[in-house]
C-alpha cells in the first residue's frame, strides 16, 4: 500500500535543507539577541525568519495541515495537539550555540497524525547532517542507517543532558542534585551538547546512550523522538512510564533498562505540560 505520508516527509527533507543554509547564511553575519522569558532564553530574527520560511512552505503543498511551532506558540499562537496530521516545527534548535557559533544547531521538524509521530526529520546543519525516520522504516543518517548503541549498564553509559539556569531555586537545587546523583553512580561522563534534537540523535547513532531533560517543549522533542526509537531506542517520561509529547519531559535511552535505572537516580520537579489546558 502507498506510504500516506511519503510525500509529506521528502517535503519536510527539502524544506529542512533549505532552512538550514539560512541558518548558515546567517551565522556569516553579526546575530541580534532578543530575549523570551528569561535572560537565558534567547531567540534570534534567524528564528522567526526560518520558522516562517518552513511554514509558509509546508502551507502551500498541504494547506488543510495543523501547525505547533517554536516562534508562532511565543507569539501567542496555541499549543494544542488535536488528531489533525500537525507539524511540530523548533526552526533553530540550539538558539543559544546558534548565538555563540558552537556547531549542534539543528532545524527540528516531527509530523503527527492522531497524535502519533509519522515521522521526523533533523537537520543538524552546520555539521551537515541530515536525520531522518519514518514510523516503522527505521533511522538514517544522511542516508545510512544508524542504530543505538544497546548498552544496558549504567555505570558504562555516557549521559546527555542540558545543564539550565532555573528561576525558581528549589528547581535549580533539584536539578543539581539529579546531576550530582548521576555522576555518582558512576557513569562514564555527562555532556551537554545545546541542542534536545540532536542529543536524541547522538543517542540514536550510539555517539550517547542516554538523554534527560525535564522543561522542554514538544517541538524539541519530537524529530529526535521519531530518530531515536526507529534507531532501536526508547522514549519515556522522566518518571520511567510511557512518553507524553507535552508533558515537558523525557528520559531517551538506548535501552528501556538503561531508561529505567536513569530514572531511579532523577527527582521530578514541576514543569507544566505544554498543552496549558492540560487536555
Ligand atoms: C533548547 C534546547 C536545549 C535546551 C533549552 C531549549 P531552543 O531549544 O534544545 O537543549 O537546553 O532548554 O529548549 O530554545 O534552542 O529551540
Amino acid at each position: 500500500m502507498d506510504d500516506p505520508w511519503q510525500e509529506c516527509m521528502e517535503h519536510c527533507v527539502e524544506v529542512a535543507k533549505q532552512a538550514g543554509k539560512v541558518i548558515r547564511e546567517a551565522l556569516q553575519g553579526d546575530v541580534a539577541v532578543m530575549h523570551k522569558s528569561s535572560q537565558v532564553d534567547l531567540v534570534t530574527e534567524t528564528d522567526q525568519r526560518v520558522e516562517r520560511l518552513i511554514i509558509s512552505s509546508i502551507k502551500a503543498k498541504f494547506p488543510t495541515h495543523s501547525f505547533i511551532g517554536e516562534e508562532s506558540v511565543a507569539a501567542g499562537a496555541p499549543s494544542i495537539l488535536s488528531d489533525e496530521p500537525t507539524w511540530i516545527i523548533d526552526p533553530i534548535d540550539g538558539t543559544t550555540n546558534f548565538v555563540h557559533g558552537f556547531p549542534f544547531v539543528s532545524v527540528s521538524i516531527g509530523f503527527t497524525v492522531k497524535k502519533e509521530i509519522e515521522f521526523g526529520v533533523v537537520y543538524s546543519c552546520i555539521e551537515d547532517k541530515m536525520y531522518t525516520a519514518r514510523k516503522g522504516k527505521g533511522a538514517f543518517c544522511n542516508g545510512l542507517p544508524i542504530k543505538v548503541s544497546g548498552q544496558e549498564d549504567v555505570s558504562r553509559s555516557l549521559v546527555l543532558t542540558e545543564v539550565n539556569f532555573k528561576k525558581d531555586t528549589q528547581r535549580f537545587d533539584m536539578m543539581l542534585a539529579n546531576l550530582r546523583s548521576i555522576l555518582a553512580i558512576p557513569v562514564h561522563g555527562i555532556r551537554s551538547p545545546g541542542s534536545a534534537a540532536v542529543n536524541m540523535c547522538l543517542v540514536a547513532s550510539g555517539a550517547a546512550d542516554a538523554y534527560y531533560h525535564q522543561g522542554i517543549h514538544c517541538w524539541d522533542m519530537v524529530g529526535g523522538a521519531a530518530v531515536l526509537t526507529e534507531a532501536g531506542g526508547v522514549v519515556l517520561d522522566i518518571s520511567g512510564g510511557p512518553f507524553d509529547l507535552m508533558s515537558r519531559r523525557l528520559i531517551a535511552a538506548s535501552t528501556p533498562a538503561l531508561a529505567r535505572h536513569l530514572a531511579g537516580h532523577i527527582a521530578e520537579f514541576h514543569v507544566g505540560r505544554d498543552d496549558a489546558d492540560g487536555s
